[in-house]
């Protein structure tokens, strides 16, 4: 292929950004315009690789979270690699910025109608996805997040009739470990997953935890989350240091989206630990449900004056950049993309042992783990660490060194592997 990307909108790259939502008026110009837009040649992976660029439906939620920042980050890399690139969703993926030629974002539109209590997203999504498929060329629909995604491309390609279409579903966490084993979303997640065409679980855990508690028996492809460790790098920045800690203090580190699962209120609970025996501060990025409990929290155990809530940052490498300690005491966490990004920027980890977190840090090496909700044993690990510089110093370097093994460029090559080895595989026909 390796053609110029030309939208059926007439988005040039004179355009200030690619921002402008594809909406359905603007797709179904394309049909109008259809005589002269050439949509992108369809891969065929049967030929020599090289020369192969695929089209790729995205979907993924666009909000504060790993998996909208895995599926992001992927898409734009392989756009700058020279594949063409549709994001699908409700809104537009917040690291989504800048102009880029292969990309386009399409979004799904939500009508509400009195009837309907509740959003009909998965129903709209699939006919999104057909309309995309319709008017540009789509060679796969890679769905990040198993509920609803790929139940939603399941449908597109089963509306679509165009059985070579292929379905790539990514899982990353609660999509499998907490929302899809509810009685009423197993059943159609275990059939999603079973009729993706090729499906990867972002560590060991995911994969095991998916054939044993679905009960399904098909290959799944172990691709981790990645990390460009060239933008992520600690940087010295003493004015942010003194801003946040203008004694010296050590300096902790926690970001979430303050859901239950987090266990934020552990974080409170270890550092409040900690400060009695080490000067040092809290800072605290993201925000979410719990968000409101930890700041009473902190209000009722006196240390609030210690603790930074920093609220919803599109990227925190500044802050990582002045970090001594990143805690991740979390209930569950199939990967813990937010600990590379510490340790990509030297920080050592101290977190729970659950999930794939065992995969990502090496206890006694970068970072210490623990059983869940062992605080007193998180703080003494902490405390270990923050006093003993040498110690620190260690640590940090392995931490970074580690980080560099989940280098982006290793793994978005994993992924390509990946797509050029379901392309090349029969497609799997919706029944
Ligand atoms: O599964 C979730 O809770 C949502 C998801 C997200 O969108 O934040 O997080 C998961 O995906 C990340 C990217 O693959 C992983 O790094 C996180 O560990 C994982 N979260 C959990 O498993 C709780």
């Amino acid at each position: 292929m390796g053609e110029t990307f030309h939208s059926p909108c007439g988005f040039s790259p004179n355009a200030p950004s690619f921002t402008i939502p594809h909406t359905r008026s603007c797709v179904r110009g394309a049909a109008i315009i259809g005589a002269l837009y050439l949509p992108p040649k369809r891969a065929n992976f049967n030929e020599t690789r090289q020369e192969e660029f695929v089209n790729i439906g995205i979907t993924c939620y666009p909000t504060y979270g790993g998996s909208g920042v895995v599926a992001t980050e992927l898409g734009k890399a392989l756009a700058a690699r020279g594949h063409s690139v549709h994001f699908i969703s409700y809104a537009l993926p917040m690291r989504l910025n800048g102009y880029s030629g292969n990309i386009l974002f399409h979004e799904v539109e939500m009508s509400s109608y009195p009837l309907f209590e509740f959003p009909l997203y998965t129903l709209a999504l699939a006919s999104k996805m057909v309309e995309v498929a319709q008017f540009e060329t789509i060679d796969l629909f890679h769905c990040h997040y198993a509920v609803p995604h790929a139940t939603s491309a399941y449908l597109a390609k089963q509306m679509l009739g165009l059985p070579n279409i292929r379905v790539i579903t990514t899982l990353h966490g609660t999509d499998i470990t907490l929302v899809g084993l509810e009685p009423s979303y197993l059943p159609i997640v275990k059939f999603s997953i079973e009729h993706s065409d090729g499906v990867t679980a972002v560590s060991r855990f995911l994969k095991e935890k998916t054939i044993t508690n679905y009960g399904i028996n098909k290959d799944i492809e172990v691709i981790p989350n990645f990390i460009d460790t060239e933008f992520y790098v600690r940087r010295s920045d003493s004015d942010v240091r003194q801003r946040c800690a203008p004694n010296g203090e050590k300096i902790l580190v926690h970001t979430s989206n303050f859901r239950t699962v987090k266990r934020v209120p552990d974080v409170i609970r270890i550092y409040d630990e900690v400060r009695r025996k080490i000067p040092s501060k809290l800072i605290l990025i993201g925000d979410g449900p719990e968000r409101s409990i930890c700041e009473h929290m902190c209000r009722d155990l006196g240390i609030y004056q210690d603790v930074k809530f920093l609220g919803k940052q599109t990227e925190f490498r500044d802050i990582l950049s002045i970090a001594d300690l990143f805690l991740m005491p979390s209930q569950s966490e199939s990967f813990g993309l937010s600990a590379l990004e510490a340790m990509a920027c030297s920080v050592p980890v101290v977190s729970s042992s659950v999930g794939g977190l065992p995969e990502l840090i090496v206890h006694g090496k970068t970072g210490y783990i623990a059983e869940i909700g062992d605080i007193s044993r998180m703080a003494r690990y902490a405390i270990e660490l923050l006093s003993n510089p040498q110690k620190h110093e260690l640590f940090s370097q392995a931490s970074r060194e580690r980080a560099l093994t989940f280098e982006s460029t290793n793994i978005i090559a994993m992924y390509e592997q990946y797509y050029e080895r379901i392309m090349a595989q029969p497609a799997i026909t919706p029944r």
